[in-house]
């Protein structure tokens, strides 16, 4: 009976009351930073070049004697998140290559051994806690270099296909030695953001028999991040449902309950949400990639990511040079002056009681309907089952202006059937591309 008990408590999750208020903190906020840099960046070809190139991880492990980033200023890169309104960082500790961006005592393929010679995990960490941003480590559970990682994905010079053998174990101690590590050395961390365990699961709804897939001992890794820091919010990007023990759902370039883009098929759950994009259609560094959204794309994003009761994570890739490049800050800084202006209608809201419209998404808070007109071909809009008998004040929000009204009417149908229609409001521009009443 005891070890019954013991079992159903472990998978029973509970979280801890600090853990239910970052929860909160984190939908309130909205808004974060995805950093890819590592590593990969020298390349110039993005985070998946050593596979994608067909790179052997000896000769990619030369590469280490190449990253000197001589222009990076954790100061800088906190100080653009914020200007841009963002209120998190995801910083990428790990990614699939295996190298770690901090001074870890468990490998020696790390950011020590490189000329640069500086934790840069911890320099962003403090930097973040100096000016007030939370911080959420990236961590890849899938290693393509360590051979005690039964490997999926295939990797030049080691075969390809599945390869299982007997140091599994030996992988799971590495990650929770390195999880403690960035747990207890880096100050209040907010989130565990994993990636990579797809690579070791079938898809969401399919059985692959024709294989077996390792046991991730994910539960334990999880506990064991809730029991350093139990505010930290654990999330995992394995595109499934989420798993008991996780405090977020994220869901990879589409906003929840859209699938575009074909990593987005699961269940949308009643966790706290985000979506995670890049500002151009890389997440590391891609010097022939200049496909940077438009204004308009990301505050597309923003909205309605918002207005679907989700966080947007948007991702910039730094240069080896340690610089960010000119495209990633301009369009940051735009968004800044927009969140400046209308970032009421956003920080603090949940999604709307309609879910995205054609026209485009409702945000809501304390008793205000913040409409969000996304495109320019609409010139009257049907508010169906509204959810207020009443409207007091119905106006374009516009900072540091009289508020402009909008002509609205309510037609009741009896029965709390209430309907608002909206019209005369002026079109969606590419400089000003959300109307917000
Ligand atoms: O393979 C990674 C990829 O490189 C990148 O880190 C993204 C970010 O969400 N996640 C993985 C793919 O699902």
């Amino acid at each position: 009976l005891l070890s019954f008990c013991s079992f159903a408590q472990q998978k029973n999750y509970i979280p801890a009351k600090s853990n239910l208020q970052m929860r909160e903190w984190f939908q309130n906020n909205k808004f974060g930073m995805f950093i890819h840099w590592g590593l990969y960046s020298i390349l110039g070809d993005a985070e998946w070049v050593m596979n994608n190139e067909d790179i052997h991880v000896n000769d990619y492990a030369k590469l280490e004697d190449f990253f000197n980033p001589i222009y990076f200023n954790a100061h800088d890169w906190v100080a653009q998140a914020k200007r841009a309104g963002m209120k998190y960082i995801t910083l990428v500790t790990r990614h699939h290559d295996g190298f770690s961006m901090w001074n870890t005592k468990y490998s020696d393929y790390n950011i020590m051994h490189t000329p640069f010679h500086r934790d840069i995990v911890k320099e962003i960490a403090e930097e973040c806690h100096k000016q007030g941003i939370k911080i959420f480590f990236y961590y890849s559970l899938l290693d393509w270099r360590r051979t005690d990682y039964s490997y999926w994905t295939g990797r030049t010079g080691q075969g390809t296909g599945r390869s299982v053998h007997g140091k599994w174990n030996d992988y799971i101690q590495f990650m929770k030695n390195q999880l403690t590590e960035l747990l207890t050395n880096y100050g209040t961390v907010s989130g565990i953001w994993f990636d990579g365990y797809w690579d070791q699961t079938p898809e969401e709804g399919k059985n692959r028999k024709d294989t077996t897939f390792v046991d991730w001992h994910i539960r334990e890794l999880y506990d064991l991040i809730h029991k350093l820091q139990p505010q930290c919010m654990v999330g995992d990007n394995h595109h499934l449902t989420p798993l008991p023990g996780e405090d977020f759902q994220m869901f990879e370039r589409d906003i929840p309950g859209q699938n575009a883009h074909g990593l987005s098929f699961q269940k949308v759950s009643q966790l706290p949400l985000e979506t995670c994009a890049t500002l151009n259609d890389s997440w590391g560094f891609n010097i022939k990639d200049d496909n940077y959204k438009t204004l308009k794309k990301f505050v597309d994003l923003l909205v309605g990511a918002a207005g679907s009761n989700a966080n947007l994570l948007m991702n910039i890739g730094p240069m080896p040079n340690g610089k960010i490049a000119d495209p990633f800050k301009e369009k940051l800084d735009s968004m800044g002056v927009w969140m400046g202006a209308y970032g009421e209608s956003i920080y603090g809201t949940r999604g709307g009681y309609l879910p995205l419209q054609k026209w485009g998404a409702i945000t809501q808070k304390n008793g205000k309907v913040f409409v969000h007109i996304l495109s320019d071909n609409v010139s009257e809009i049907t508010l169906n089952d509204f959810p207020y008998r009443k409207i007091t004040k119905c106006y374009l929000m516009q900072k540091e202006q009289n508020p402009q009204n909008v002509q609205w009417k309510i037609r009741d149908f009896g029965k709390h059937q209430i309907e608002v229609v909206i019209n005369n409001f002026p079109k969606p521009t590419p400089s000003n591309p959300d109307v917000v009443i």
